[in-house]
């Protein structure tokens, strides 16, 4: 059944507006490789009207309607944003399906998260307001000295495709909460490729702007401006009115981006790639192992960032272990993702599809072993979709060891002692995600306290709640959002210190 796609323009001033260029982008369907509608794509000159529009929602009324109004109030518009979300979930997680090719029950789980995340940013937000004029206490009885918070301003917030509103959720929910002006920037999937090449994937970022709408969220809060990441993430990110940038991403993006903030002395959080390590002792019990292993590379059609794409398992076990692990992969169910029962649908563009059986075919090339999968599966004719992959024979300087690939693919290699194992798993430039997996809890405890990654799973791998802290550390960039931190990556600091002394002067 076709899933009726919206028609949407850009989101400006609490309200659509036509790209003042004209320019749209195709919306192409990864499961059927067709075109399916497209989007609005905003330059230059649009950026500067959506920013116009966010400075005028701090200033008005002196920002009592929005930046200077009490938590309390913005917590009423995340709410309301959340309760819309939630009653348009089925819908929105089907666009979403049909948009980027993650199955179905995926996309209704990252609904969830996203409704879970807006209400618990209006929690944080009424708890803002308790927390200001908090009192310091100074060495001196003649001065008095307190701290407030303030939003830091006009945040443009660039986000990629895998999660298109999930991840514009980690940064609208705590933006809005802390009393900043957004300019949402949805992913096109950049490309070198011809436009026909290009798929689209951020209808349900554009959704979100009826949402605003329908909750009457003040205008010019939020701006949604789908575009070309060139054009509208550029003159964003060097645009001399917006205050701090939120970008989720490529490491060589975060580059550009960060280049660009540097002109004007901006801050930037960065949430970026990822080659997460798994690592599988001896006493495991092996059946729950494979399939944190599986669900840790293959979830998404491996397209997370924080994903356990290098599989670490200790040389007694590893014959078992990767017999079993191929017995589960034999058993995913690859087909279209709105298919009852989808385990894995396609990779979200011909472009992100060349480029994951190019990793595939180079570490063939590089002498390494394609145990399992490696291609398109036999069954699908259409589609973007790549089977299940698992690499052995690999060595630490082969590509498919040291980059992310960004599919389902897990490269493997085995260890002896607990040192080697750390050694291997600390042996890449990112840091995002990373797992241990073994009964031991002090040998866990020890392995995470040395594993050099943001965030370390133990027993398990990707559990994402919106309460804990997400980041990484080397290229997966830094920062951190979700949790308090999340919220006070969007708030300033402000001292306010005054002398009481009796004397006159
Ligand atoms: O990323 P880009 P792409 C990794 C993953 C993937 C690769 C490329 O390995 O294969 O990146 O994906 C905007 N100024 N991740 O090309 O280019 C762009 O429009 C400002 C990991 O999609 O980083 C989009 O909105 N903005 C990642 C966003 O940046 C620019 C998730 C991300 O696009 C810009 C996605 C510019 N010059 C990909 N150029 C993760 N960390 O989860 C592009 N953009």
């Amino acid at each position: 059944m076709a899933i009726p796609i919206p028609s949407r323009q850009l989101f400006i001033n609490g309200d659509w507006a036509e790209p003042l260029l004209k320019k749209r982008i195709p919306i192409i369907n990864p499961t059927t490789e067709e075109i399916i509608g497209d989007i609005p794509a905003a330059t230059a000159e649009d950026v500067d009207v959506a920013v116009q529009a966010a400075r005028s929602a701090l200033t008005r009324n002196k920002g009592k309607d929005w930046a200077f109004a009490s938590g309390a109030v913005r917590a009423k518009y995340l709410r309301a944003i959340a309760a819309k979300i939630k009653e348009r979930k089925p819908v929105l997680a089907k666009l979403e399906t049909v948009d980027c090719g993650k199955p179905l029950s995926e996309s209704e789980a990252d609904m969830d998260d996203v409704v879970g995340c807006f209400e618990y940013y209006a929690d944080l937000a009424e708890g803002l307001d308790a927390k200001q004029k908090a009192p310091i206490s100074l060495p001196m009885k003649t001065f008095k000295s307190y701290v407030i918070k303030e939003p830091i301003g006009v945040v443009a917030l660039i986000v990629p495709w895998n999660y298109p509103l999930l991840m514009a959720t980690w940064k609208v929910a705590p933006a809005l909460a802390a009393g900043c002006a957004a300019i949402l920037k949805p992913s096109e999937l950049a490309s070198v490729y011809a436009l026909h090449l290009l798929a689209s994937v951020f209808i349900t970022c554009l959704e979100l702007g009826e949402v605003c709408r329908e909750v009457d969220l003040p205008a010019g809060v939020l701006n949604i401006l789908p575009g070309l990441g060139p054009e509208a993430g550029a003159s964003l990110a060097s645009h001399p009115h917006v205050d701090k940038i939120s970008f989720t991403g490529s490491t060589v993006t975060a580059v550009k981006i960060m280049t660009a903030a540097a002109q004007r002395v901006k801050p930037v959080t960065l949430e970026l790639g990822g080659k997460g390590p798994i690592v599988v002792f001896e006493d495991v019990d092996i059946d729950k192992a494979v399939e944190w292993t599986i669900f840790g590379c293959f979830y998404t059609n491996g397209q997370i960032c924080s994903a356990t794409s290098r599989l670490i398992v200790h040389e007694s076990i590893a014959a078992e272990f990767l017999d079993r692990l191929v017995k589960w992969s034999e058993n995913i169910k690859i087909s279209d993702p709105l298919e009852e029962g989808c385990k894995l649908g396609p990779i979200v563009s011909r472009g992100q599809y060349e480029k994951v059986m190019n990793f595939i075919s180079n570490a063939k090339s590089e002498g390494a072993t394609i145990l399992y999968g490696g291609n398109r599966p036999k069954h699908l004719k259409k589609g973007f979709f790549v089977e299940p992959t698992i690499i052995t024979d690999v060595t630490t300087s082969m590509q498919i060891w040291r980059e992310e690939v960004f599919g389902p693919v897990l490269c493997v290699k085995t260890f002896t002692t607990e040192e080697e194992a750390i050694e291997l798993a600390n042996d890449t430039h990112y840091g995002l995600g990373g797992a241990v997996v073994s009964k031991d809890r002090e040998r866990c405890d020890r392995v995470s306290k040395l594993l050099q990654n943001g965030a370390v799973w133990v027993n398990c791998s990707q559990p994402c709640f919106c309460q804990a802290p997400f980041g990484g550390t080397k290229w997966s960039g830094f920062g951190r959002e979700l949790g308090e931190w999340g919220l006070e990556s969007y708030l300033s600091v402000k001292q306010v210190t005054e002398y009481v002394s009796d004397e006159q002067w």
